[in-house]
């Protein structure tokens, strides 16, 4: 059940359990589905009008179904007291000693996450609505003796595997749903609230990424290059009323006085036709749009002076395709994109002749794809670039969809390293500032 579920890899010490209760759900759901729709089947087939043609006033008489109702309810209390609750309340109650935690505030907003870090002397300094700009989002008032070593990242979570972090979370504007996949976290985001969360990372970004190491074949992404054909350009008559919603223009138009009313590139839907005819125009030259643009240009494509107007493992963008239009271009080599998802290559790669073509990390790209093939490397390994992020699992407004922040789990070194770097960014050792300044602020810190 768990493969067929396909659930993200989980890289917390409590992930186990809620796997486990969601996998058991399912087989009782299962199990629920098959036994009431056979059921039902067997109802429709037994009691049909043509064998029963007069309705049976006495009902069923055995209480087989009674035993039925009664003993899916009783497994319903046991999956509720014996695991939800135990589980829930080991989430909500059983936070661990506080000496033993990382503990971070989390500030949502539309459309970012604030991560805020108390620094070394492990308090947090304080906070002022008053402060707030587009350069401290958290409005953190830095003359706070508690918030000159506090460090604040936006959309960067940065954690120490196998040490449980606490992290109180609220918001500054709506409602937002802090979503750890790969940690089996997911809590809302309450404004007015501080609501803390726990849970202890038990492997490191780059072991989840390992275990979504996929091989990738190049052959097949190769396969799907065709040769496709090009919109043509064709001067048309407009009048009031028209609409060509599929058809984009392809001049530049002026009105008299020499201002541009509308430029090349934009979409003929009637309101824009209207504005034209307006103006006085009633011959224009546009072209329909092409949609190309999940597809990969195979060649290097030149206009008529020799420059190269749409490059190899370039994008076919609407702008891509008007040059090849313009170019007087019928049709090109193309093929589908396959790095619209994120993906880093875990292997290194070269050519015959030893030129190297990827390295171990390096993200994928097309160019990286049309090489290993022009190379004979027919599959190559591959894993998510971010296994590990924040998603918002709250439709919080347009632009949701950005709200994605990258959790990076380290070893203990890496985040002490990561950790004293921003500190260091912060408070530039003292050293350097007595240089420069014989009253340094930093060393009376003390
Ligand atoms: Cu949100």
């Amino acid at each position: 059940m768990e493969q067929l579920l396909n659930l993200p890899p989980d890289g917390s010490a409590h992930g186990p359990a809620i796997d486990n209760l969601i996998v058991i759900v399912h087989w009782l759901m299962a199990v629920l589905f098959v036994g009431w729709g056979t059921f039902y089947i067997y109802t429709l087939i037994r009691f049909k009008r043509k064998t029963n043609p007069k309705a049976n006033y006495a009902g069923v008489k055995s209480h087989f179904s009674n035993y039925l109702e009664v003993s899916v309810l009783v497994i319903e209390v046991i999956l509720l007291v014996g695991f939800s609750i135990p589980l829930w309340s080991n989430r909500v109650d059983d936070f661990p000693a506080e000496k033993d935690v990382l503990r971070i505030h989390v500030i949502a907003e539309q459309f970012a996450w604030n991560i805020h870090y108390p620094g070394p002397d492990g308090r947090f300094g304080k906070r002022d609505i008053k402060l707030i700009d587009s350069e401290n989002p958290l409005g953190l008032d830095r003359t706070d003796a508690d918030a000159k070593d506090d460090i604040t990242t936006i959309n960067q979570l940065n954690l120490p595997v196998n040490k449980p972090v606490i992290i109180d979370l609220t918001t500054k504007d709506v409602i937002h749903s802090f979503g750890l996949n790969a940690y089996r976290v997911k809590h809302d985001a309450i404004p007015g609230m501080s609501i803390p969360l726990w849970f202890t990372p038990v492997k490191t970004t780059d072991q989840i990424r390992e275990e979504l190491r996929h091989t990738f074949s190049i052959a097949e992404a190769m396969k799907k290059v065709e040769t496709m054909s090009l919109p043509l350009m064709t001067k048309i008559s407009i009048k009031k009323g028209m609409d060509m919603n599929d058809h984009m223009l392809m001049q530049d138009i002026t009105n008299a006085s020499g201002e541009m009313v509308m430029s090349k590139g934009e979409n003929l839907n009637s309101e824009n036709i209207d504005k034209l005819a307006d103006t006085g125009t009633n011959e224009i030259s546009s072209r329909p749009m092409a949609n190309l643009d999940k597809f990969i240009s195979m060649e290097d494509y030149k206009n008529n002076a020799g420059e190269i107007i749409v490059a190899k493992n370039e994008i076919l963008s609407e702008d891509a395709v008007t040059k090849l239009v313009e170019a007087d271009m019928k049709e090109i080599m193309a093929r589908e994109g396959s790095t619209i998802d994120p993906f880093v290559v875990m292997e290194a790669y070269a050519d015959k002749s030893g030129n190297q073509i990827a390295s171990k990390g390096d993200a994928l790209t097309e160019e990286m794809i049309t090489k290993c093939s022009e190379a004979g490397i027919n599959d190559i390994v591959l894993a998510p670039a971010t296994p590990t992020e924040i998603a918002c699992a709250q439709l919080c407004g347009l632009g949701h969809y950005k709200m994605r922040g990258y959790v990076t789990v380290q070893t203990q070194e890496e985040f002490t390293a990561w950790f004293d770097e921003q500190e260091a960014a912060l408070n530039p050792p003292a050293e350097e500032s007595v240089a420069s300044d014989s009253t340094s602020v930093q060393t009376t810190q003390e």
